[in-house]
Formats: C-alpha cells, sequence, structure tokens
C-alpha cells in the first residue's frame, strides 16, 4: 500500500513535474512573445519616426526651394527691370519755373556764376528736391506751418524736435540741434526765418563734421592711379545700381573704370552687374563658375586693372553669406589681397544705406563700421522715402562722410553729395 502510494506520488511529483515544466516552458514562450512584439513596436515606433523625420525633411526641402525660387523670381524681375531701363543718359532743359528757378538759386549762393552753370545739376537738384518730397512733408511743412513768420517760441522748439525725431535724425542729431537752438533762443529774439536760418546751418555743420574730418571735400579717383572703391552693405540696399551709377559718372569724367562682380553669393548678381556695365560702357570682370571666390574675382580684377591702366576699380560684394561673420571675414580677405598686391592704390571702403530703412539702416551702418573698416558712406532710395533724416544720423553717429547720394533708379540718379544742395532741397519750403 505504502509502496503503490509511494508510487501513486512519485507518478505524482513526475506529474507536478512535466506540468511546471510546461509552464515554465509556456512562460518563456509569452516572455519571448512578449520581447518580440516589444522589439516589433519599438520598431514600428522607430519606423515612424523615421518617417516623420523624412516628412519633415522633405517639406524643409519643399520650403527651402519655394524660398529659392521666390528669390530666383525677385533677381529676375530686378534684372528685367533693369533691362527695360530707358536710355536716358542726357537730360533735356525743361521749362522756366519754379523748379527751374529754385535750382538756379541754389547754385547761385554756391558762389557759381550762371554761364558756369550744367544742365546736368540743374536737373539733378530738381530731381533730388521732388525725391525728398516725402521727407520733406513729414517734416518741414509741418513745421513751417507751426513757424509762420512769428518769433520762435520754446513750444515751437519742441515741435521742430518730434519733427526731426520723425524724419529718422536720430537722438544725438536732435539733441545738438535743439541744444544750438534753445541756447540762441535764449540770448535774443529769433524770428521765424531767422530760425529756419539759423536751422539750416546747424544740419549742414553735422553732415560736413565727417567730411572736414576726412580732409577731403568731394571723393574723385585721383587721375593717373588705381583707385578701389569696394562698395558694401547689405541685401537690396542698391550696392550693384549704386556701381552701374558709379560706372556712368566716372566714364563720363573720362576716367578709365572697371568693375569687379565680387557678389559671386547670388547666381543672378553678376548677370545684373553686366547690364549695367553695358549701359555705361564698362568692362566687367567676373568668374561665373558657382562658388566662385569673391577675393579671386578681386584677384584678377587688380591683373586687369593694372595691365589696362585702370584708373578706377569699383568692387561689387555679396550682401549677404550664410552668416554675418562669414561676411565680415569676406571682406576683410578682400580687403588683404588688394593691400599685398596694390599697397599704394587708394582705397575706399563705401558703405551703401537705404534711406527708407530708417534707424534699421543706421543699425546696419553701426555694424559695418566695427569691422568692415569703412571710410564712408552712400545713401540711396532718397526718393519716395520718408526717412531722408537718416543721413544726419550716419555723419553724426557713426562718423561716415557721406560721398553720394541716390534718388532714383535711373543712371542719373545718383551725384556726389553736397550738405548745402541735400540742405536746401530738404528744406526747400522756404
Ligand atoms: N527708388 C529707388 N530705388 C533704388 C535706388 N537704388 C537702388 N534701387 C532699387 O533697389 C533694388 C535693389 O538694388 P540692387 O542694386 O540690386 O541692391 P544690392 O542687393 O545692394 O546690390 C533695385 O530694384 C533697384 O532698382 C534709388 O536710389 N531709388
Ligand atoms: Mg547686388
Amino acid at each position: 500500500m505504502e509502496n503503490s502510494n509511494l508510487d501513486n506520488s512519485t507518478d505524482w511529483a513526475k506529474q507536478a513535474y512535466a506540468q511546471l515544466k510546461q509552464k515554465q516552458e509556456q512562460q518563456k514562450l509569452e516572455q519571448q512573445k512578449l520581447e518580440q512584439q516589444k522589439l516589433e513596436e519599438q520598431k514600428l515606433e522607430e519606423q515612424k519616426q523615421e518617417e516623420q523625420k523624412l516628412e519633415q525633411q522633405k517639406l524643409e526641402q519643399q520650403k527651402l526651394e519655394q524660398q529659392k525660387l521666390e528669390e530666383q523670381k525677385q533677381e529676375e524681375q530686378i534684372i528685367n527691370k533693369d533691362k527695360d531701363f530707358i536710355n536716358d543718359t542726357k537730360p533735356k532743359l525743361g521749362k522756366f519755373d519754379e523748379e527751374f528757378t529754385w535750382s538756379a538759386m541754389v547754385l547761385a549762393a554756391q558762389g557759381k556764376k550762371a554761364d558756369q552753370i550744367s544742365l546736368e545739376e540743374i536737373d539733378w537738384l530738381s530731381r533730388l528736391r521732388r525725391g525728398l518730397e516725402e521727407t520733406r512733408k513729414g517734416f518741414v511743412s509741418e513745421l513751417l506751418d507751426k513757424l509762420g513768420d512769428d518769433p520762435l517760441t520754446p513750444e515751437t522748439l519742441d515741435d521742430l524736435e518730434t519733427l526731426l525725431l520723425r524724419a529718422d535724425a536720430g537722438i544725438n542729431s536732435t539733441d545738438k540741434v535743439m541744444s544750438s537752438l534753445r541756447k540762441k533762443l535764449n540770448e535774443e529774439v529769433v524770428g521765424g526765418e531767422e530760425g529756419i536760418k539759423f536751422l539750416k546751418e546747424e544740419l549742414i555743420s553735422i553732415l560736413e563734421e565727417p567730411i572736414k574730418n576726412s580732409s577731403r571735400t568731394i571723393l574723385v579717383p585721383e587721375e593717373g592711379k588705381l583707385n578701389i572703391w569696394l562698395i558694401v552693405g547689405v541685401n537690396g540696399v542698391g550696392k550693384t545700381t549704386t556701381i552701374g551709377k558709379l560706372a556712368h559718372l566716372s566714364t563720363t569724367s573720362n576716367c578709365k573704370t572697371l568693375i569687379a562682380a565680387a557678389d559671386t553669393f547670388r547666381a543672378a548678381a553678376v548677370e545684373q552687374l553686366m547690364v549695367w556695365g553695358e549701359r555705361s560702357n564698362v568692362d566687367v570682370i567676373s568668374n561665373q563658375s558657382k562658388n566662385a571666390d569673391p577675393a579671386a574675382v578681386v584677384f584678377d580684377s587688380i591683373n586687369s586693372a593694372l595691365k589696362r591702366g585702370t584708373e578706377l576699380l569699383l568692387v561689387d560684394t555679396a550682401g549677404r553669406l550664410q552668416n554675418k561673420n562669414n561676411l565680415m571675414d569676406e571682406l576683410s580677405k578682400i580687403r588683404k589681397i588688394i593691400d599685398k598686391k596694390v599697397p599704394n592704390a587708394n582705397v575706399e571702403s563705401l558703405l551703401v544705406l537705404d534711406a527708407s530703412q530708417g534707424q534699421n539702416g543706421l543699425k546696419q551702418a553701426k555694424g559695418f563700421a566695427r569691422s568692415a573698416n569703412l571710410s564712408g558712406a552712400i545713401i540711396t532710395k532718397l526718393d519716395g522715402s520718408s526717412r531722408g533724416g537718416v543721413s544726419l544720423a550716419v555723419s553724426l553717429e557713426v562718423g561716415l562722410p557721406i560721398r553720394f547720394i541716390g534718388a532714383g533708379e535711373g543712371l542719373r540718379d545718383l551725384r556726389p553729395f553736397n550738405s548745402f544742395e541735400f540742405i536746401e532741397a530738404l528744406l526747400a519750403d522756404k
């Protein structure tokens, strides 16, 4: 009995063992299955993430391409506009009207005789005055209404302060003018007309200060020598257009001129420059290959310039690279090549500023001035902008002499800067 019981219990134990074993196997299988499942889930998750990433990349790629297309379209528009350009290189004598009289008077006030006046000067002054109309509207007309012919009062001075600030003259220039005016007002009674005269003198002195410090009244290429003008500034301010106009000014003064297409970042930049070169009959040295080195283009251009006896080499530069440091590095690389290759050349580094950008342009000027070794400024787009006052801020706050101003998109719409003419045109109503 015992035996059979024992036998039974052995059987029982065997059964139990087998069952346990089976359970264990099952658990192991389940465990494996679970792990398998987990792995698969993980794989699925990774796949999903990968797909999402690809989708994201595709979207970004699409966005980039769209952006590129947009930029291309804009560039094409600029080039087409440039191609459509009417060849208006010779001004015509218009009517003998108020505009002519005003222009002639501004020239006469500078000591010019009637037989010394050129049609170009008359034409430019009329267009400059028209161009500055927007700035004038928001600045002078209102002031003149307030001033009338009565003596200046502290209240009119406060109005003047607001108007100067609104024309983007900047806080420092405004403060300077205001404290001079207040001082004068404390000493004597100042009539409206006299106040305007004093204001003009103050504004001119702000513009003249950096010009005086540079010891050159106007910037002209020295004859019989290589002069290199680097034209710098952010995208779209008008560098290429300005080079075209400068080339025209220079060739009409019989100066041997050459252009270097050192903006190799934008594909269409070279083409745009070629159009302008053709217009003023000036050769453009370029390297059409993609991602050409701007410094190498400058190197080649200097070689050509030396061979041809060029007197003025105008260098177009990029307004945007991957980041700002690159841009500054690029400019200093170009500068180094020039200094090494032609240490005796007269080099100017001219910053182009878009007047319509107002105080933002001033920020750009400060940024460039720190690292780009600037020697002067060119203010463009004075036509149609209400922020012509920014010229004052550039002179006073960045200390750069303004060398040229542009007021229009045509070949003749750029002239050497003359502070007297500029202020007369700005305050033309009185
Ligand atoms: N109204 C006006 N437009 C200008 C003036 N100068 C340049 N532009 C326009 O500004 C745009 C950008 O000029 P561009 O020379 O290509 O600028 P860049 O990128 O600095 O080389 C073009 O459409 C020009 O015609 C100007 O004095 N007045
Ligand atoms: Mg350009």
